[in-house]
């Protein structure tokens, strides 16, 4: 495929009302900020450019395989040949698992041209058009004779979801390359769903919300305003119990208090969240305040009360779901992948229309945190939940065997619910649009949020180039140099992200004098001529962290983190320290800070010997005698040495362990 041939089919009809439309997978028609398209970002290694590479060596290839083997792409061909419901395979959202998958690689493809890979894709994009029925209708579980009539199971049915992933694909694909028979299958399933349900005196909406985001987007990318209408309906009707009763209640699925009245997010978390990015995209495009009010109030909320350190969102397993305010248990953590992506989505949405440093904060805590976490060092291994506390030591699985689904102390190569890798895969493919945004104050600034080393090429609203080089080693080390290549001759207004945990970071401008910055804003605009550089300067050396005392699943412990990492204690560690090599053993040492020291954090831990007891209390009394805990070994005894902490993201990958994130204070 050749730059030519890799141009919006319809560039015309893409515009909005914006001067120039980014290749990005969220482009909202108005708002402080557009975000920079995946092919105006380049990452030069670094943290985020090794994994983006990671992920189109390694786990694209891994999903194409996985999709084959688990019977989920070959669904189409049944239905194509007509032979289903015979053999179809998976969950009624396995069709899904394709289209994202679909979606990854059309972002990647938009950011490399690869060529082999746009092979593939139009490979398994035919299969996919193949099995969409005549009037545009596409789902494999549902309709044909021996399975369920279409939308017969809304709660539970999952069809409006899959065409919602199925139209975030097109999507990409129209933005990355224009229009094909992708983008032809995910429009005509667009325009099936759109004459089945958007009459407004319909109440019918699907048991797992997605599709109002996908068609607000395909909205964006057609400049039709028949999808951004559906999507408001689909908005509005939810929350007035339109959906049927389910054990879970309405709650689970969003179904009980109308998306505007809402205070906090709740049940099901990627559901919650998916509604919430949907809710955002329908108010900034229909100049719906309140509705953006609504979402922003809620995700206030929800940071404040329900999310864990790492950005993790959703502590139940049960359901899948926010807990109640501060019910943030570290070992039971569900945090599933995909809520962290969905956590993402919603903040970058956000963040685009205000332009408020601090979504930008929750987009890199979730990042590396939760999405570095769910894929392994080896790019072909998943979490598919991250709980902050790993208690037993699991085992391997075999190379090519299928977690039932979630909690394990290993990653898994795939999962029979695999909705997670297939949504890391494009979120890591399109990440270059996080990156930041053209803006601010007359559509002439570049606002940097993230900092990677790359090169950023863009264009300001009046049509000038700026081109930006940034170079870091983030978050090893906390300078950024940003300079201008290219620039207006009274320099480009570039603003940058002083996160909010920054405290005492400075500014190094052009002219060489350094100034503090405030933590948790964007710098004031500074121009940069072409030639002329700024140093941002975080500083990252590792800091301890205690939680609001109403988390009482993490009372009397401390965290520690640095930069944008949280940090864990995990057992290897431990026993390479000669402790004990059971976290639950150690207490931290807090009266000595942790420190930086041959590029590892060193922190002193004293584990104690737990012995088993009949039963695991005792009175106080006798530890007022100096026996402390179930071991009675004595406040001050046990073991003691410097132990290396590790990224948590980087935990479970030298095999089963146990680990922790909150450490007992000694
Ligand atoms: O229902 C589709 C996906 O499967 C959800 O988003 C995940 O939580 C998993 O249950
Ligand atoms: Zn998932």
């Amino acid at each position: 495929m050749t730059a030519e041939t890799r141009q919006p089919a319809r560039p015309e009809a893409v515009a909005g009302t914006r001067p120039m439309t980014p290749v990005a997978p969220a482009v909202p028609r108005t708002g402080a900020l557009r975000p920079l398209g995946v092919d105006e970002v380049r990452l030069e290694g670094g943290f985020w450019g090794s994994r983006q590479e990671l992920n189109r060596s390694t786990t694209i290839p891994h999903a194409e395989h996985w999709v084959e083997e688990m019977g989920w792409a070959p669904n189409f061909d049944r239905a194509a040949a007509g032979t289903l419901p015979d053999g179809r395979r998976g969950t009624e959202f396995a069709d899904s698992e394709v289209y994202k998958l679909l979606e990854g690689m059309a972002w990647e493809i938009g950011r490399t041209g690869d060529e082999a890979l746009d092979e593939r894709l139009r490979r398994l994009a035919a299969r996919v058009a193949a099995a969409q029925e005549d009037d545009g209708y596409l789902h494999t579980a549902f309709g044909r004779d021996g399975q369920p009539p279409r939308w017969s199971n809304l709660e539970w049915g999952h069809e409006l979801y899959c065409v919602g992933h199925l139209i975030q694909a097109g999507v990409a694909r129209l933005r990355t390359h224009g229009e094909d028979q992708l983008v032809r299958v995910a429009v005509a399933a667009a325009d099936h769903v759109s004459a089945e349900f958007g009459d407004p005196t319909d109440t019918r909406i699907g048991g797992h919300p997605e599709i109002e985001t996908a068609l607000a987007e395909l909205s964006r990318a057609t400049d039709e305003p028949r999808y951004l209408e559906l999507a408001r309906l689909f908005v509005e009707r939810r929350g007035r119990g339109y959906l049927g009763e389910i054990g879970f209640g309405p709650e689970y699925f969003q179904d009980d208090v109308p998306v505007r009245e809402a205070e906090v997010l709740r049940g099901h978390a990627v559901r919650a969240l998916y509604l919430a990015s949907g809710a955002v995209d329908v108010g900034v495009d229909t100049g719906d305040a309140e509705l953006i009010a609504a979402v922003a109030r809620q995700m206030g909320a929800t940071l404040a009360r329900r999310t864990y350190l790492t950005g993790a969102m959703g502590s139940q397993h049960d359901g899948e779901a926010f807990g109640g305010d501060f019910m943030l248990p570290p070992d039971r953590a569900y945090a599933e992948s995909c809520a962290g992506i969905a956590a993402v989505q919603t903040s970058h949405r956000l963040l685009l229309h205000d332009a408020d440093a601090r979504h930008a904060d929750v987009v890199e805590r979730t990042m590396y945190n939760v999405v570095a976490a769910a894929v392994g060092e080896d790019g072909a291994s998943f979490f598919y939940t991250n709980p902050l506390h790993q208690r037993t030591v699991g085992r391997m699985p075999a190379p090519e065997e299928v977690s039932p689904r979630a909690a394990s102390s290993v990653r898994a190569p795939w999962f029979a619910v695999s909705c997670c890798p297939t949504n890391l895969i494009r979120t890591i493919a399109s990440l270059g649009s996080l990156l930041g945004g053209v803006g601010g104050e007359d559509g002439h600034e570049v606002h940097l949020h993230q900092l990677m080393p790359a090169t950023v090429r863009t264009r300001l609203d009046d049509g000038e180039t700026v081109s930006l080089q940034l170079r870091t080693a983030y978050p090893d080390d906390g300078r950024m140099t940003v300079t201008a290549l290219e620039a207006p001759a009274d320099g480009a207004p570039v603003r940058l992200r002083v996160p909010s945990w920054a405290t005492g970071a400075r500014l190094v401008g052009p002219d060489g004098e350094a100034r503090a910055v405030p933590a948790g804003e964007m710098t004031e605009p500074m121009r940069l001529r072409a030639g002329e550089s700024m140093t941002l300067e975080l500083p990252v050396e590792p800091r301890l962290t205690r939680a609001d005392p109403r988390v009482d699943a993490v009372r009397g412990q401390v965290a520690v983190e640095q930069g944008p990492l949280v940090l864990a204690l995990e057992s290897p560690d431990l026993a390479a320290a000669g402790l004990a090599d059971d976290v639950a053993a150690a207490e931290l040492l807090t009266d000595r800070a942790p420190e930086r020291r041959d590029g590892r954090i060193w922190a002193t831990v004293r584990t104690r010997p737990l012995p088993e007891a009949a039963w695991p209390y005792r009175s106080t009394a006798d530890e007022d005698d100096g026996a402390a805990g179930v071991g009675g070994s004595g406040a001050t005894s046990g073991e003691q040495a410097e132990v290396a902490l590790i990224p948590y993201h980087a935990w479970a990958n030298r095999g089963p362990s146990t680990m922790r994130v909150w450490i007992p204070e000694a």
